[in-house]
């Protein structure tokens, strides 16, 4: 899988996607991820890639040429499942949309700035507007960011433990039970006995007893 960012500001993506899972991910091959500064392809002598709207109100607004030819490049060299803009007024993020698209093979993201970007850009290359959630951010970087962690630790081999991607909270509209480590006893205060029974069929219902009284109580919209 290949995810090509494109964005303004590609410092702000740099670090978190060079550490722990994404990282690794990278590094044992199973992602290649690649942060374009779209000044790199504007024609301005300026590397302007913004502009006053049509029509007046504040703010500046994002070009269609700088955007068209960063993607035509792009998509010359290879083929692409997505072509993502991140927007506050996008589809919202989720763990199925990760899921989905995880199993895809490579991947664009176009990272909203400004006031927004030349509609035409949407209309004619986009193909998935997403958000992640209802409140408003600088741009759209840190979203890709999220995005990205979310979907490459689902890649087969990303995460050691093959089963610790399959029991995260949501993967089955649950919450996950709590966890303990040693010590069994702190301060008073003791991990419950059960775990340490070494019991595995009670571990298991207990679990997910635990699962389903947590989701009950703090995001009970998840079992409707
Ligand atoms: Cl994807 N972008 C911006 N700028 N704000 C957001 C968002 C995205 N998702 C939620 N808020």
């Amino acid at each position: 899988m290949r995810i090509d960012i494109i964005t303004v500001l590609p410092e702000l993506l740099q670090s978190p996607l060079n550490y722990s899972i994404l990282k690794r991910a990278q590094d044992k091959k199973l992602v290649e991820i690649v942060v374009h500064n779209l000044r790199d392809y504007s024609l301005d002598k300026h590397r302007k890639v913004d502009d006053y709207p049509f029509g007046g109100e504040a703010g500046m607004v994002m070009q269609i040429e700088p955007v068209d030819r960063a993607i035509t490049q792009l998509k010359s060299e290879r083929e692409y499942d997505e072509v993502i803009f991140t927007t506050p007024d996008g589809e919202q993020f989720d763990q199925p949309m990760a899921n989905q698209l995880s199993m895809a093979g490579n991947l664009i993201i176009l990272c909203g700035h400004y006031k927004g970007i030349d509609y035409r850009i949407r209309e004619h290359f986009i193909t998935k507007e997403v958000s992640i959630g209802d409140y408003v951010l600088t741009g759209g970087e840190l979203a890709a960011a999220i995005m990205c962690d979310a979907i490459v630790r689902l890649i087969p081999g990303a995460i050691g433990d093959e089963q610790s991607a399959l029991s995260d909270s949501f993967q089955d509209n649950l919450l996950a039970p709590p966890v303990y480590t040693r010590p069994a006893e702190y301060k008073g205060w003791r991990v419950p006995d059960v775990l340490l029974s070494g019991h595995q069929r009670k571990i298991d219902e207990w679990k997910h007893e635990q699962s389903l009284e947590r989701t009950r109580r703090l995001r009970p919209d998840l079992l409707k």
